[in-house]
């Protein structure tokens, strides 16, 4: 149902233009991504700081890295004994688990975020997807406004790596192509992938969309204002993970794996008092 799309770096006739012929809800409203524009975001006085549980060491693993022939993806629930949870900040009760992370980048020399703040794109985003823990399966909480949150974290280039990221990055090379899934070497605290050294930066929250078909406006979106840093070489790492290919061929690499931003509507932003 969901097969056939694609950005329009991988091929036009699937691009998202197009999404909306096979998921109607990429037609609707309430969509992501967008521009945030800071002259009219409203300062929210409830938006008080995240409380996290289990993000500051790291949890038992296998973590599984998967190259999914749109993004690569970080499965960062392994089961009961290491539950990542968020409340707090806003959110809807009871609580929102963390299921997996992945990225979006551009290509060389562009810039590949899905949101901006006021017209500025970043180099990478990384969302964190969670589940809100009153629902059974992923299928019924996309099926609800509030059954999913994702925390949207800027990654901005610096000549050095981030260390932090050293884990993740080096499975990138064997994700040789879609479909493709390896166990990470080790798990790391969640906290150290967040801002301002476990999610104390400002924050900008709306109501949206998942960004890919369906495109379901199920989830309540948390952008950092502050971004990560990340080394240029990481993110060359990103922009070189193969996507899908003909048997035998060099698959050519995934690169703007990021949908067009989605117009804001009625709807409004607000932003923690930070
Ligand atoms: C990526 O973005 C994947 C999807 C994700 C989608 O394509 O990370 O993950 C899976 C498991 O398919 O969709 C339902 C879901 O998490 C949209 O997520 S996003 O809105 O945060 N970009
Ligand atoms: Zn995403």
């Amino acid at each position: 149902s969901e097969g056939a799309w694609c950005y329009d770096s991988q091929d036009p006739k699937c691009g998202p233009t197009h999404w909306k012929e096979i998921a109607p809800a990429c037609g609707g409203p309430a969509q992501s991504p967008i521009n945030i524009d800071l002259h009219l975001v409203r300062r929210d006085l409830t938006l008080r700081p995240f409380i996290f549980h289990g993000y500051d060491s790291a949890p038992p693993g296998p973590w599984t890295l998967e190259n999914d022939g749109h993004t690569v993806l970080l499965h960062v629930d392994t089961g009961p004994q290491s539950r990542l949870e968020m409340q707090g900040a806003g959110l809807p009760l009871p609580a929102y688990r963390a299921l997996q992370l992945h990225f979006h980048w551009g290509g060389p020399g562009r810039a590949g975020s899905e949101h901006s703040l006021d017209g500025q794109r970043r180099p990478m985003e990384m969302h964190v997807v969670h589940m809100n823990t009153r629902y059974q399966s992923m299928g019924e909480a996309r099926a609800h406004p509030d059954g999913l949150a994702v925390l949207a974290v800027f990654l901005a280039e610096q000549d050095s790596d981030n260390a932090n990221f050293s884990a993740l990055v080096s499975g990138l090379k064997n994700v040789s192509a879609r479909g493709v899934s390896v166990d990470l070497a080790s798990t790391f605290p969640l906290a150290s992938l967040l801002p301002g050294a476990s999610g104390l930066s400002r924050y900008y929250r709306y109501w949206g969309s998942l960004t890919t078909p369906g495109c379901e406006p199920a989830v309540l979106w948390t952008v950092f204002e502050d971004a990560v840093p990340i080394g240029r070489a990481q993110v060359a790492q990103f922009q070189s993970v193969p996507q899908a290919g003909p048997p035998g061929s060099q698959p050519a690499p995934l690169t703007e794996n990021f949908r067009p931003q989605q117009p804001l509507g009625g709807r409004r932003v607000s932003a923690s008092p930070g």
